[in-house]
């Protein structure tokens, strides 16, 4: 059953123990609007879960591996109207998430993503994962008529009306272009705000460049044709 003005925090985490802590914790302290926190974790061997238990959110275990699978599964156990997602890695500013929600509400938009500010010399966004972004998000706005700055923020809510409004199929990072293809065909709404971007602290990247870079093109070019 789904809740109105409820917001569901979907948080994917692989291998995150140093910084799901304090990722959760940021959200109980400062989201101004009434949540639940779903963590879908993919069997990490180090102790995520049992951080996760602790803060007493709603853990669901997916072992089958994926950005893409993970967030399905959050997003089928969450009550909410609207959905948060967000990374467990403590590299966006989570407590920016009300930012995310007012915009959404007030220009009335199905989807906002926070569109990631960061320090190309302090490492915080490695310079070919910028480059590549750059080219995807460019090659989105020219295909799908947008306008958008990070098509590949995984700092995101939607409202769920909205999400069920279309299928979405991939697991893997493409999952979140997948999203913004299937809402730009639709005809719903996309926004940004501009959020920070930190260095990731704790652990390693799970991005694998060359696998994720060919399934997002694939995506963009696919939906491009089955107009
Ligand atoms: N459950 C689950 N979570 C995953 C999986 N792959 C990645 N994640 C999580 O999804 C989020 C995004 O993955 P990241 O490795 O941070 O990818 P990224 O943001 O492109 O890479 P960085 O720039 O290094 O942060 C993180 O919170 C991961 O722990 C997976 O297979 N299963
Ligand atoms: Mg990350």
């Amino acid at each position: 059953m789904q809740e109105n003005n409820m917001v569901s925090v979907v948080i994917p985490t692989l291998n995150e123990a140093g910084t799901i802590r304090e990722t959760i914790k940021t959200i109980k302290e400062t989201i101004e609007y009434p949540y639940e926190i779903i963590v879908v974790d993919g069997c990490s061997t180090d102790n995520t879960r049992e951080i996760v238990r602790k803060e007493k959110c709603k853990l669901i275990v997916e072992p089958r591996r994926g950005y893409g699978t993970a967030l399905k599964a959050g997003i089928a156990h969450a009550r909410g109207n609207i959905i948060l997602i967000v990374d467990g890695d403590g590299t966006y500013k989570v407590r920016d998430a009300n930012r995310l929600i007012n915009a959404l509400y007030r220009e009335n938009a199905d989807l906002c993503l926070g569109a990631r500010i960061y320090n190309l010399a302090d490492k915080s966004m490695d310079v070919i994962n910028y480059i590549g972004n750059k080219i995807i998000t460019f090659a989105f706005n020219v295909l799908y008529k947008q306008n958008l700055l990070d098509s590949q923020s995984g700092f995101r809510v939607l409202k769920r009306s909205s999400l069920d409004k279309v299928h979405l199929k991939e697991n893997d990072m493409a999952f979140a272009t997948e999203m913004l293809v299937a809402f730009a065909k639709k005809g719903l709404k996309i926004i940004e705000i501009p959020t920070n971007y930190k260095l990731r602290v704790y652990g390693k990247s799970k991005l694998r460049r060359v696998k994720a870079g060919l399934e997002i093109f694939k995506v963009l070019i696919k939906g491009a044709l089955e107009r």
